[in-house]
């Protein structure tokens, strides 16, 4: 896309600092280059050039950034505050240049310096602030919010190690520590004097006060500062640029510090070093011991500084605390920030004198909560012994809730005791626990799903009690992506077909995509698609035999499953289907003959051993089926190690084939799903998560269904699921399995991968033998499909035509109408 004059910016104003021709931004990047990083251009490495001109990128944003934060200090304007522990917002350098629409300018500023921005965009670190789907979600609400000019802050926690890098060594996972900031981080800018004091443990004392009101003072035995640090969040090509605030944990300077004898000062040290622990490392989701003392305190710590900055953000501008709620509208992505509902009414009361009544209805009024999962294991429970010892006042003001609202309950169902234990916001049925669900719920005035089957569900399984209370605090608010990142960025070629076929504005209107469905069987057009799609094919090929040495065909089926790696995504089904693929084509029985090329990509959990097998089960396959020479030109199978957002960038918009397969019922949403609908692959996929919409949005035509619905995962559980029948009655699958038990994958071990087969024989708790004949049956109408080009290519389009729906512009403007109640508002540069 050509570059764009700034607003509000004349020409003559232009300097190294903001100027956006090619002139100026070649001075700008050798004046950030010799004044910031010190280097002259003789000397410089490639990383000093990165950075140089990364400043230079972040010089023109910052005009926006002081313009959008002046008006919303000054206008009289609902914020909305997106608090979440996990924010994976991925490389920025590439996204600013794109929003500001500089890359071409920025191009030949470069090659004029003698440097490659190709080069320089490869070696940005990725800031891993997340675990998946949750985490890049809040990233592509943030690009939205931004680019519909929402008044808007994402608050969390900057992590100095975020989630691990993963290496592949001998078949398996190794974790390495991801020491993103070590080269330093252009895009932050610290903010010392924004912090705020955030207090643990201790005790509280009650009494009244001066007029004979009743007061409780908590009394920390520990206080940990939260300091600022802010990324801009520029929307595309407008004035908006949002703050990411995340927070960085301190020591409080105290006078131990100062003046201490020898064993005080080791002492205050220690302090000092539990105190800056706080916001180190982010914790992997799916760990057994994930209800670890710090992952709450991180919780605590976060929410408390985003409150206390939402208060001092009214102080300012002059407002009594009691408009809290018209001023900000905050969504708790999950239960991680829902520590919020005791925080916000602590401030109000405690610090701030605001009677009970009307700190609960002004917590309610700003609240709202997202979840995104149904899993049991998944919802958070805290139980009563930590959450005292760490927080012994939002403990009290949680107890106090809960007295009142068991009270309306004990009117609204009398004598209906199981009722009100199941809603309690304490569970007490073992070791007595705090649900953080149930407290979202609670203090929220709207809960959402993510999907619609999931909101669904949500409504009738583990939030039923609350959806028959209040039906109509229950919504959904289907997921989306950003197709900013996801498409323009990362799938240029395909852009700029677009571009030509339906005009540039689909960037934000994705609904615009539909035009293309007058080309789906345009025989020239057609060819233009294939291109695009062979194009992507070879990069990703090329990324494949540079990082793992293994060459694959780009003719050959890309079948791709990216994700996190779990039982309930059924990366096993998959290789499952490999497996037999295997035998069928070792024994010429493959009925079209279809040259595949299987890629897999994600990170286990670091204690989930299963998933780690599951890893170690792919790699074996791939072992065997990658050095058989029958299988040249048929058959390849790749892991490909640390999956990421950078990584995501190549691999969506070269994908074929999406598997978005996880037992019905289990994956709320999914956003991959929607990342490789949008860039023209084909799913195949059950009846989960968003994936019943995407093939409502596509056509029943244009999606390879296959597998249980929920209905019938719950009855088959109901009637006592025997998985072994499946391997009895089905030659195949028996055969498959007794390679794997065998060790044919494991270099003749037979005892690796024990564990998986009999699981899966004995429990398969996420019916995988249940749902494979028919996923091997569905794979054979995906290969008939594939042999012909033309309606492969036919269905690709209208899969790319049809994706208008899960923009996350779609999602925001949903939140903004039906949860938030705010609209934009126009950020000039006439005031700075
Ligand atoms: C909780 C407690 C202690 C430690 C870690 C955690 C933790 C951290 C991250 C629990 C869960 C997560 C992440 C969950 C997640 O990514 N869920 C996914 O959210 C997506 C966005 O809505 C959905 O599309 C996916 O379906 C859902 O799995």
């Amino acid at each position: 896309m050509a570059s764009i004059p700034t607003p509000g910016v004349t020409r003559s104003d232009e300097s190294a600092r903001s100027g956006l021709d090619v002139d100026a931004l070649r001075r700008g990047v050798l004046d950030n280059l010799v004044c910031l990083q010190a280097r002259p251009p003789g000397i410089a490495t490639t990383h000093d050039w990165y950075m140089a001109l990364a400043y230079t990128v972040r010089d023109r944003m910052l005009a926006r950034w002081a313009a959008t934060i002046l008006t919303y200090a000054a206008s009289e304007l609902r914020v909305a505050c997106y608090l979440s522990a996990e924010f994976l917002i991925g490389p920025q350098l590439g996204n600013n240049l794109v929003n500001l629409g500089i890359e071409a300018n920025v191009r030949a500023a470069l090659r004029e310096l003698g440097q490659d921005l190709d080069e320089l965009l490869a070696l940005e670190e990725e800031p891993g602030l997340g675990n998946g789907g949750l985490g890049r979600l809040a990233a592509c609400y943030l690009d939205s919010l931004a680019t519909l000019e929402i008044p808007s802050v994402g608050y969390g926690i900057r992590y100095e190690f975020g989630i691990f890098d993963q290496e592949i060594r001998d078949g398996c996972q190794v974790e390495v520590t991801d020491k993103w900031l070590q080269q330093g981080n252009p895009w932050e800018i610290v903010r010392p004097n924004v912090n705020y004091y955030v207090g643990f443990g201790g005790h509280t004392e009650s009494g009244n006060d001066a007029q004979g009101r009743y007061k409780v003072r908590w009394i920390p035995s520990r206080m940990v500062k939260g300091v600022a640090c802010d990324t801009p969040m520029l929307g595309f090509r407008v004035n908006t640029c949002n703050t990411l605030r995340l927070w960085k944990s301190e020591a409080v300077e105290s006078f131990d510090l100062q003046d201490f004898n020898a064993g005080d000062y080791y002492q205050a040290v220690q302090e000092k070093v539990i105190s800056e622990t706080l916001s180190k490392v982010l914790y992997p989701n799916d760990e057994p011991e994930a209800g670890k003392r710090l992952r709450l305190a991180q919780q605590y710590f976060f929410v408390s500084c985003s409150l206390q900055d939402m208060m001092r953000l009214l102080d300012l501008k002059g407002e009594p605390v009691t408009r809290f709620a018209d001023m900000f509208t905050t969504q708790l992505n999950d239960t991680h920030p829902s520590i919020a509902v005791a925080e916000l009414m602590r401030l109000l009361v405690d610090e701030r004198m605001i009677p009970w009544d009307e700190a609960w209805d002004i917590t309610c009024r700003t609240l709202s909560y997202t979840n995104h999962t149904l899993l049991p294991e998944a919802l958070e429970t805290w139980g009563l012994p930590l959450f005292r010892g760490l927080l012994p006042r939002p403990l009290e003001i949680i107890y106090e809730i809960n007295r009142r609202f068991l009270d309306t309950l004990r009117q609204t169902y009398p004598g209906d005791e199981a009722r009100i234990a199941r809603m309690s916001l304490i569970d007490e049925s073992g070791e007595k626990k705090v649900r953080m669900a149930h407290l979202s719920t609670v203090g929220s005035h709207a809960v959402n799903g993510v999907a619609a089957l999931h909101s669904t569900l949500l409504r009738q399984t583990v939030m039923r009690d609350f959806a028959e209370l209040w039906p109509e605090r229950f919504h959904n608010v289907t997921n989306g992506v950003t197709p900013r990142r996801f498409m323009l960025l990362s799938n240029p070629e395909l852009a700029s077909l677009l571009d030509r076929t339906v005009g540039e504005g689909w960037v934000t209107d994705l609904t615009r995509l539909r035009k293309l469905e007058a080309y789906a069987d345009d025989a020239a057009f057609q060819a233009q698609w294939r291109n695009v799609k062979r194009s992507n094919k070879k990069i990703l090929a090329e990324r494949i035999r540079h990082v793992t040495d293994i060459v694959v065909n780009p003719d050959a089926l890309f079948d791709i499953q990216v994700k996190r790696i779990h039982e309930y995504k059924r990366q096993h089904l998959n290789a499952l289907y490999i497996i037999t693929l295997y035998q069928r084509l070792r024994r010429n029985l493959d009925p079209g003959n279809v040259p595949r090329c299987f890629i897999f990509g994600g990170k286990a959990a670091p204690g989930y051993a299963m998933a780690k097998l599951m890893i170690r089960l792919i790699t074996g396959i791939a072992e065997v089926v990658n050095n058989d020479p029958a299988m040249d030109g048929k058959l390849k199978v790749v892991f490909y190690p640390d999956f990421n957002v950078k990584n995501a960038h190549f691999i969506y918009p070269a994908a074929d084939l999406s598997e978005q397969i996880s037992t019905a019922g289990k994956e709320a949403s999914g956003t991959g799903n929607m990342k490789f609908m949008m860039n023209g692959a084909l799913t195949i996929g059950t009846l989960d998560g968003a994936n019943v919409e995407i093939r409502e949005e596509a056509g029943d035509e244009n999606f390879f269904l296959f597998g249980l619905t929920t209905g019938q995962v719950d009855s088959v559980k109901r009637e006592g699921y025997r998985p072994a029948r499946h391997a009895e009655s089905n030659a195949e699958l028996r055969e498959t399995l007794d390679l794997i038990a065998g060790g044919y994958f494991s270099r003749g071990d037979p005892q690796v991968f024990r564990p998986l087969v009999n699981n899966l024989l004995q429990v398969d708790p996420f019916l995988v033998l249940a749902d494979y004949a028919d996923y091997v049956a569905c794979q054979e109408r995906v290969s008939a499909a594939w042999l012909d080009p033309v309606r492969w290519t036919r269905m690709s389009i209208l899969n790319t035509a049809r994706s208008g729906k899960f923009s996350s512009d779609r999602a925001i403007g949903e939140y903004c109408e039906r949860i938030w109640k705010i609209s934009p508002v126009r950020i000039t540069l006439d005031q700075i």
